[in-house]
């Protein structure tokens, strides 16, 4: 798109006067965002509108992503950078005398997700987009994002996220597009004259879901794809008038995301969510497909439907609702029809984060599904038993002892089923889905995740990209591959120089904003270790800490280190207590070393509160050390270690999730690896394990164990509450099993620092072999193996 500075000025002039009745240079800095976003979607509007009949009139299959959370991050410097006008736009700023960065800082970030999982969903739509694939987004849109943290004496308070308070102005709501979706009453089944079975609603309760789209534009592409958020209302003009607590339970299925699901309402709400999106999604798909085509026997054709992680796993019933009830499919038909379309990502191995529902609560809430869900489990023993045996099948059918299990749901009802790093999928199928697999062992693939570098580079780290394109010219800000190139560089010094020269500058800025909101003095020298990702026990934060205690003790001790500043951000879940314990351990360890005279200046803490994307923005850039620490065979993938290498950082890890194809892509030499494998893990649990005597074997560990319940920091029941879990019930994410190997690997690094040029050719390496995590091609991947849904010309890999 092409636009000249002049230009911009007038457009924003004209939008001001629009918007706000005012003049551009009298808006406070929110309304100039505002101003500027709306010119930016105005601009971006014919292509979108092109977009969205293009595909269809083509004939070119759709992908449609469903997925719990979604986490653009800001859009506003993205959709510029995509739109291929982000240098007019910012030279037309400066000539207003405004400040781009301060105006993009005024969007409120969608946190519409929790981690990864949401993360991932944004970047595969940016990717699609940018390849060439027509994608859209399936998800909700919550009234409020996550929460707000903030942290009050170290501990972890809960503010509301209203991140709707201002009005998001790339959302377009479609009231037109909107359909109903019904929860609980009665479901008859009824035979009409020609034998067809039809169900006869009564009682449901009925619920409007009203999409609201966002664009989510293709890097340099003349194509826009979209982000569908459902929202939940009153069905307007009903027959019956809603009492208050009626619209209540209805505007509440998309009041929160996740909400606490300890009890039965929670959860009650939680599966009346994830029916709500997946149902208004299916639906809306079926009847824009039935406008081009004459026979839903196509779908699978010209749809994929892709269910990431089992919120959406009821897809597989609703789709056979759809197919069953309302065309009238055979049961043949329509299962051939549904698996054929469906494909499913598992995104964990946590056993409790494989979601199950209590047959009473699904089959009041939704009747007719129950009836297919039971159907689904019928056939499917009575086809596998024979080949595969009993034990088997009941293993690995959805109905067993009351509950409906989502994730044997999801692969009995898709075509193909993938983990997200090599390690993930081969534990998918040796162990988490192990009987599923026997049965179907083509349906499972790994597609590794990948990161796009748009955001985490181009936009993120200027003076990177800037020496990038220098050094091997600007190829790689179209394909990422090409920042190999760089490898050859490692032994120029002054390149090595330049790239010092670059992360000093991030680590200015970062150094500034620490100062800014923690009110904590840190010098860019120091080496920035940095681990940022969801609280979570198997992520080992923990380790972390004990490392940190362990250099404390070293340097009181009089030893010499070079200064380390560790850095965390993460947000705990609500209802997750010993997560928050150990957010409260690691703001007290921060107050106890960040205030010693004896260390200062060699070891500082840092824990910036609010985790989210626009705040990783600003930390990966910065970051030395990635610290990838989760016990073996724990964490599927991981992408902060893919974002965090791309930016520069060296990472300290454990061979899990996607640490080891980072390990494979980079060397061992270029990476800090310690720790077990997850062989071992698996060999440790049966052998058994005596923290105890580890503890005891090693003073300094036993010194800093100690510290936890000793007073000398001031935890409250979390010390005793982590003391415990550590030492007496027996560890289970075996953080002492695995310390003195970290804390070599950790000093290994400090060794490393004391040769600049030396880091700097290591971080060079991790740089260079960033490339094959990207995004683009990860979904290259799934369009080609996966989806069946060729990107339009252009897109195709290298
Ligand atoms: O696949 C995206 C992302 C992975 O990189 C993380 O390793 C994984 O923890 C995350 N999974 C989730 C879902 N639930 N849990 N737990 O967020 O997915």
């Amino acid at each position: 798109m092409n636009l000249t500075k002049e230009q911009v000025s007038q457009l924003l002039h004209e939008a001001a006067i629009t918007l706000f009745a005012d003049s551009l240079e009298e808006l406070p800095p929110r309304q100039q965002y505002q101003a500027l976003a709306f010119v930016v979607k105005g601009l971006a509007g014919p292509t979108w509108a092109a977009a969205k009949h293009g595909a269809d009139e083509r004939g070119q299959k759709q992908v449609y992503y469903f997925a719990i959370e979604f986490m653009p991050g800001r859009l506003l410097a993205s959709n510029l950078l995509n739109l291929g006008i982000l240098e007019p736009v910012e030279a037309g700023l400066r000539d207003l005398g405004l400040d781009p960065a301060a105006l993009y800082a005024e969007e409120t970030e969608p946190g519409l997700g929790n981690g990864g999982l949401g993360r991932l969903g944004s970047a595969f739509l940016d990717a699609m987009a940018a390849v060439g694939i027509v994608g859209n987004g399936n998800g909700v849109r919550y009234d409020q994002g996550l929460f707000e943290q903030r942290f009050v004496d170290g501990y972890q308070v809960e503010l509301p996220d209203d991140w709707l308070r201002d009005a998001d102005v790339w959302e377009t709501r479609k009231a037109d597009r909107a359909v109903i979706v019904r929860f609980g009453g009665q479901v008859l089944l009824d035979r009409d004259r020609l034998g067809q079975i039809t169900p006869v609603y009564r009682g449901a309760e009925e619920v409007f879901a009203v999409p609201y789209d966002t664009a989510i534009i293709g890097y340099h592409q003349p194509r826009i794809d979209t982000m569908r958020l459902w929202h939940a209302e009153p069905v307007p003009d009903a027959p019956e008038v809603l009492t208050a607590a009626a619209r209540a339970r209805i505007t509440a299925i998309t009041e929160t995301l996740y909400p606490d699901d300890s009890n039965l309402a929670g959860q009650e709400l939680r599966l009346r969510q994830e029916y709500f999106f997946v149902s208004a999604g299916l639906q809306s798909i079926v009847a824009h497909f039935l406008k081009y085509h004459k026979s839903v026997l196509q779908l699978p054709k010209y749809v994929a439907v892709h269910i990431n992680d089992t919120h959406p796993a009821l897809a597989v019933a609703e789709l056979m609702r759809l197919l069953l009830d309302e065309h009238h499919l055979s049961w043949e038909s329509a299962w051939q029809t549904t698996v054929a379309t469906l494909s499913y990502t598992n995104h964990t191995l946590l056993p409790e984060a494989l979601e199950q529902w209590p047959v009473d609560l699904l089959a009041a809430q939704l009747p007719r599904l129950w009836q297919l869900i039971q159907e689904i489990d019928r056939r499917f023993r009575l086809r596998y038993t024979g080949p595969f045996g009993q034990l088997l099948v009941d293993r690995a059918a959805p109905v067993v002892d009351g509950q409906i299990k989502m994730a044997a749901l999801a692969v009995i009802g898709s075509h193909t089923v993938n983990g997200v790093a090599k390690l993930h999928t081969q534990l998918l199928k040796t162990q988490t889905l192990k009987e599923l697999a026997t049965i179907f062992p083509a349906r499972f693939v790994n597609k590794t995740n990948g990161i796009t570098p748009r955001r985490w580079l181009q936009l993120a780290d200027a003076p990177l990209a800037g020496l990038l394109d220098v050094q091997i010219g600007p190829g790689w800000r179209t394909d990422a591959r090409d920042i190999a190139a760089l490898a050859d560089k490692q032994d120029d010094p002054a390149v090595l120089d330049a790239l010092i020269a670059a992360k000093q500058a991030n680590k200015v800025a970062l150094a500034g904003y620490i100062q800014e909101t923690l009110g904590l003095r840190v010098s860019p020298a120091m080496i920035f270790d940095v681990q940022i990702k969801r609280m979570h026990a198997y992520k080992r934060q923990l380790l972390h800490v004990l490392g940190i205690l362990e250099a404390y003790q070293a340097l009181r001790a009089g030893e010499k280190r070079p200064p380390r500043l560790h850095i965390f951000a993460a947000k705990a879940a609500p209802s997750y207590t010993y997560a928050k314990d150990i957010i409260k351990l690691i703001n007290t360890v921060a107050d106890l070393v960040n205030h010693d005279p004896a260390v200062n200046g060699a070891l500082q803490v840092a824990f910036l509160p609010n985790y989210n994307v626009s705040l990783a923005e600003k930390i990966v850039p910065a970051a030395d050390i990635s610290e990838q620490i989760s016990l073996a065979g724990m964490e599927a993938s991981g992408t902060s270690n893919m974002k965090l290498m791309t930016d520069g950082a060296i990472t300290l890890a454990t061979l899990d999730g996607a640490n080891i194809e980072i390990a494979e892509a980079v060397g061992t030499s270029n990476i800090a690896l310690f720790g077990m494998t997850a062989e071992e893990v698996a060999a440790r649990r049966t052998a058994g394990y005596d923290p105890a005597a580890i503890a005891e074997a090693d003073p300094r560990l036993k010194k800093s164990l100690g510290m936890l319940i000793d007073g000398s920091l001031p935890l409250g029941s979390a010390g005793h509450t982590i003391y415990e879990s550590l030492l007496v019930d027996h560890d289970e994410y075996f953080v002492l099993a695995d310390y003195a190997s970290y804390i070599h690997a950790s000093r290994v690094l400090d060794q490393l620092w004391t040769d600049p040029h030396g880091w700097a050719a290591v971080a060079l390496q991790n740089i260079a072999a960033s490339g094959r995590f990207s995004a683009d091609d990860t979904v290259r991947r799934y369009a080609k193996e996966i989806w069946h849904a060729l990107p339009a010309r252009g897109g195709q890999e290298k």
